[in-house]
């Protein structure tokens, strides 16, 4: 079907391109658990994003119980690269975590092999939305729990495990997402969860 359309260039496949050496990553949870800070944090390029300070109009739109410190929000996706080793190219999407940015959601999963669910475990309702859309997608993920100082109980991986509901095969991990070297063993957890997807994938096919 389409064979003359196929035979057109196409212009619009960038990331298609870089397939073979980079892998689309999509870093999703609710608002305020870090997504920014990850992708900042990690990024070896300045990482595009569209921070607005909230203005009035947000105020009551926006939920910021629970997350006093956070004044700006992100009103786009955040943008960002790292290289892994000399092979593996990872960018980094940040979606938006508020509910009014969700129909975005399902048009950035597409072409891509892994999400991070980042998780703060003092807002974990927040994580449903993103758990239920990946799996709904098939879209593999790890959940990594970014860890607050003010966090009131710290509660195990386990006990997330099963507040989320999530199987045993979900990878799990801590994380700081102001640390670089925190982020990046959040991004190793998920492209070797990756990989050994993909070789369980072939060993019964
Ligand atoms: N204490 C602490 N603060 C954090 C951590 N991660 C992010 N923050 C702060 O929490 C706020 C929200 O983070 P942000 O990355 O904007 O959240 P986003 O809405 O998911 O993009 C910012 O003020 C960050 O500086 C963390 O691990 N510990
Ligand atoms: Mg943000």
């Amino acid at each position: 079907m389409g064979s003359a359309a196929s035979e057109l260039p196409t212009r619009r496949a960038p990331l298609a391109d870089v397939a073979e050496t980079g892998l689309k990553i999509v870093i999703v949870g609710g608002f305020g658990v870090g997504k920014t800070t990850l992708v900042r944090s990690v990024s070896e390029i300045r990482p595009l994003n569209t921070e607005e300070v909230m203005t009035q109009a947000g105020v009551g739109v926006d939920e910021t119980t629970g997350v006093r410190a956070k004044t700006t929000t992100t009103v786009a996706f955040d943008f960002g690269r790292i290289s892994l080793n000399e092979r593996t190219v990872l960018y980094l999407f940040g979606a938006p975590g508020q509910e009014r940015f969700w129909f975005l959601w399902d048009r950035l999963f597409s072409g891509t092999l892994g999400a991070v669910v980042l998780v703060d475990t003092r807002r974990m309702d927040d994580s449903w939305y993103a758990i239920d859309r990946l799996e709904h997608h098939g879209t593999p993920f790890v959940v990594a729990v970014n860890r607050f100082d003010d966090e009131p109980v710290r509660h195990s991986l386990d006990e997330i495990r099963q507040a989320l509901a999530l199987g045993a095969h979900v990878p799990m991990v801590d994380c700081d997402a102001r640390v670089r070297a925190s982020g990046k063993h959040v991004l190793i957890t998920l492209v070797d969860h990756l990989y050994e997807l993909a070789l369980a994938r072939e060993a019964t096919s």
